[in-house]
């Protein structure tokens, strides 16, 4: 029987919640365009790529921009994102997410990043942890975004751990997805119904523990 080798964490809405800023952001340039965003056509966005985020808002707002136009756009966005991830602290780190790191390396486990992110690094070093992770993968390494499995077929590949070793964490039905085409094992963090596709479904990370997650791998949960 083989334990569990790796652990991949998507960065928003598993190690900080960014979600609500990307939101404060993408609801600031919909309006240009007319376009009420809501906090349900957020869920659809987590997960996915600025550019292919960008392109579903237009598609809502029911507009045909010049491809210029969009990076101009996507541009701006990212600029009053940045504002907001200015102010992250080691503080926004979510709970549970710092005890779990100290516990898979005290155990020997390696542990990677795989975010669509190309903020990704940035961002862990506001949160005190660009120098924790053994890989990091984010949205700079990747051409296809989540729910293609590249970015955690690349954190493994760069770890040297077969994906069948490897479980995932993340908050999006796109990243669930990536990940059981990656052929790895997955736990959902946030809503159940939403992530019915995950191993397994929690709330959060406090409690979880290395045994839990190799139980996982033991039982083989479809
Ligand atoms: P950026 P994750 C994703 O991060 C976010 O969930 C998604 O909302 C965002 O559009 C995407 O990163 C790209 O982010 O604009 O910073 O490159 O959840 O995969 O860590
Ligand atoms: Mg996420």
């Amino acid at each position: 029987m083989r334990k569990i080798q790796a652990v991949i964490f998507d960065l928003d809405g598993v190690i900080v919640d960014t979600a609500q800023f990307h939101f404060i952001a993408w609801k600031e340039l919909a309006a240009e365009w007319n376009y009420t965003l809501t906090p349900e056509d957020n869920e659809k966005l987590k997960g996915v790529s600025r550019m292919d985020s960008l392109n579903k808002i237009a598609q809502w707002a029911n507009v045909q921009t010049k491809p210029e136009q969009l990076l101009d756009i996507a541009h701006r966005k990212n600029e009053i994102y940045l504002r907001f991830c200015n102010q992250l602290t080691p503080q926004h780190v979510l709970p549970g997410i710092s005890t779990l790191i100290n516990t898979l390396k005290a155990n020997g486990v390696f542990i990677s990043l795989g975010s669509a992110s190309k903020n990704a690094r940035f961002v862990l070093d506001k949160l005190g942890l660009l120098d924790v992770f053994d890989v990091v993968v984010d949205g700079n390494d990747v051409s296809k975004s989540k729910p293609n499995p590249e970015v955690f077929l690349k954190a493994a590949q760069r770890m040297g751990v077969s994906p069948e070793h490897c479980v995932v964490l993340e908050d999006a039905p796109a990243g669930i997805e990536a990940a059981l085409a990656a052929n790895m094992k997955v736990i959902g963090l946030g809503d159940a119904i939403e992530l019915q596709k995950a191993h397994l479904v929690l709330e959060n990370t406090i409690n979880l523990s290395l045994v839990q997650l190799n139980q996982i791998k033991i039982k083989g949960v479809a």
